[in-house]
């Protein structure tokens, strides 16, 4: 007998959340946000792709969490000079914000003709953003930071391109910028909804049962890829341990929304907020051109980990 999948995620109803029409400057499109809870308001620090074709970051602005409005102008543009500069010529592309010992650190991907690195900059206000350095060599993405150090140890998520199918690895760092111990953790299935690659997408998040981890995965279909979000949990001694993980993904493209678009069929988070009732938001991109949001519950994304 088929079993009935219990839904974990709920649509905003106001979905799309934000378009390029709430953008007060012009653009292509805005999709993939990363949330915090910040001096009492809600704010997503999104990707806005401009009419060139490059992206940079804008910030939008919530009292509750469900109504946004976006700055005037953008937070941080690719940098015109220094040694940033020409690895970020392309763009600087889906950013993940993490709190970690009073700081706020953003992972981002930097752009340019030698591809795409992982960069780490901070913010105490997100008005002044401060870049601190280029933390991978190219042909990684998808990092995403702890939110605390592991062993004493800063560790985080990322996702080098191997031979075209991706893994998500770990690596540690004392000092945040040089990295080492690198691991694959956790791998595309064949025959599954993530056979092709996957990819941190949310930073982890610390729980009394693991670290929960929402990734994207993504199946290529007729040579077309579509993006699922699923959970893993993560050991919280040794994070490099799988404790389970989902068989059925917890959001696919099913809206107009997340099946059209400039890139169709794609669901991409980069961040949630938990809530002190366990609530759960989750900001995720729809199809490379707006912003949505979904609700949850932690306790039942902890449960999805183990469905069959
Ligand atoms: C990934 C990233 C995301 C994007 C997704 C779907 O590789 O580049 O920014 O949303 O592809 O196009």
């Amino acid at each position: 007998m088929r079993r009935i999948v219990k839904n974990v995620l709920y649509r905003y109803e106001e979905n799309p959340l934000i378009t390029e029409e709430d953008i007060p400057f012009r653009c292509n499109t805005v999709f993939n946000g990363s949330p915090v809870k910040f001096n009492g308001e809600y704010l997503i620090l999104m990707r806005v792709e401009g009419q060139q074709g490059y992206s940079f970051f804008a910030l939008a602005r919530s009292n509750k969490g469900f109504a946004y409005k976006v700055d005037e102008r953008p937070v941080m543009l690719p940098a015109k000079s220094g040694k940033f500069a020409k690895y970020e010529e392309r763009g600087i592309e889906d950013p993940r914000i993490t709190f970690l010992d009073g700081t706020y650190y953003i992972l981002y991907t930097a752009y340019s003709g030698y591809g795409v690195r992982i960069a780490i900059a901070k913010t105490d206000d997100f008005e002044e953003f401060e870049r601190i350095a280029l933390i991978s060599e190219p042909g990684n993405k998808d990092g995403v930071l702890f939110p605390e150090k592991i062993n004493g140890k800063y560790a985080r998520l990322d996702r080098p391109i191997g031979n075209e199918i991706g893994s998500i690895w770990i690596s540690y760092s004392e000092d945040l910028i040089h990295w080492g111990h690198h691991k694959p953790i956790i791998t595309p299935r064949p025959g599954y909804w993530d056979s092709y690659r996957i990819g941190a997408s949310a930073p982890p998040i610390k729980t009394e049962k693991g670290w929960l981890e929402i990734f994207h995965g993504v199946r290529m279909v007729s040579s077309r890829p579509i993006y699922h979000a699923g959970t893993v949990l993560l050991d919280l001694e040794d994070p490099s341990k799988i404790i389970s993980r989902c068989n059925e993904p917890i959001l696919s493209p099913r809206e107009d929304y997340e099946r059209i678009g400039d890139v169709n069929n794609v669901v991409f988070a980069c961040g949630a907020i938990v809530e002190e009732d366990r609530s759960i938001k989750l900001f995720y991109g729809a199809a490379d051109t707006s912003i949505c949001m979904a609700t949850g519950n932690l306790d039942e994304l902890l449960e999805s980990t183990c469905n069959d």
